[in-house]
């Protein structure tokens, strides 16, 4: 299995769907598929055919406003066939821009206000431990999302129960919304917050197949942190660690250049 090319499939099928519909986001989007293709290629226990599966590991975009990017890695991985995406982010179609768990099957949670991934994330890891079921959860925040004073108190609680059944994923690529983390609210230093409230913390390159491989199958005793370096608009030139790609959407021309680069 070509990773790569699975990455580059899921990045060319974002930026199709964000200039079809002249939609925000194809930076953010584009930040999280390395992270995306590992866990939907390699890690989870998940099947297309059956996507209720009782043991299925579950994951969470919590930065739902990256929709695309797990649309698009949905359908490379055959939960629904690639003409849905045609839908996305326009009047009558079946995505909408934020994400939406009955609009498609695979996707867990609907998501888009910032801040409630986490929280889920943790009730889906204690309802596994009730049911004695081993299987895992996963939860994508992005940087900025960490503004939330609720993922904090999410950030507090995982630890209290032992969640050695669930690993956040911070999606660390240093912009948000309105402008630079680090001028917003600088959320450093952050493994050392994050290990002092108990996690277990392993920094990697989020675009690196095997360090997020490796950070994944980690075995741990405790709720797993992953500060996943990442860039936003990554794979796309013109896109990448520019902050104006949170909004705007590529015309014609820049679509052309985003798929001959992807090539
Ligand atoms: C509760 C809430 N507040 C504000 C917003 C508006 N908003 C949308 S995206 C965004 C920035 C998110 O930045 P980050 O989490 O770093 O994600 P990135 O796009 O950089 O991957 C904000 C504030 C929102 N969606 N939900």
């Amino acid at each position: 299995m070509n990773l790569e090319l699975i990455a580059k499939e899921i990045r060319k099928s974002i930026v199709k769907m964000n200039a079809k519909s002249y939609a925000s986001h194809s930076g953010t989007a584009l930040s999280v598929v390395d992270i995306l293709t590992v866990l939907y290629f390699k890690i989870m226990n998940i099947d297309s055919a059956n996507p209720s599966l009782k043991n299925r590991d579950r994951f969470i975009l919590s930065k739902g406003h990256g929709s695309s990017a797990l649309y698009a890695t949905l359908a490379e991985k055959d939960f629904f066939d690639k003409s849905l995406l045609e839908g996305f982010y326009i009047d009558g179609g079946e995505l909408p821009g934020h994400l939406d768990k009955e609009a498609a099957p695979g996707v867990e949670v609907s998501s888009g206000s910032l801040g409630h991934g986490l929280s889920l994330g943790i009730g889906m890891a204690i309802a596994n431990k009730i049911d004695n079921n081993d299987s895992n959860v996963y939860v994508v925040c992005g940087d900025g999302e960490l503004n939330e004073g609720s993922v904090w108190e999410a950030i507090m609680f995982a630890p209290h129960k032992h969640l050695d059944n669930l690993t956040l994923i911070i999606d660390y690529n240093k912009l948000q919304g309105y402008g630079r983390t680090n001028e917003v609210i600088n959320l450093e230093p952050l493994k050392d917050k994050l290990l002092s409230f108990n996690w277990d913390v392993i920094e990697i390159d989020g675009h690196n197949f095997s360090e997020i491989e490796s950070a994944l199958l980690k075995n741990s005793k405790q709720p797993k942190a992953i500060i996943a370096h990442t860039i936003k608009g990554k794979g796309v030139s013109y896109m990448e660690n520019k902050f104006e790609w949170h909004y705007k959407s590529p015309n014609e021309e820049q679509l052309n250049i985003a798929l001959n680069e992807l090539l």
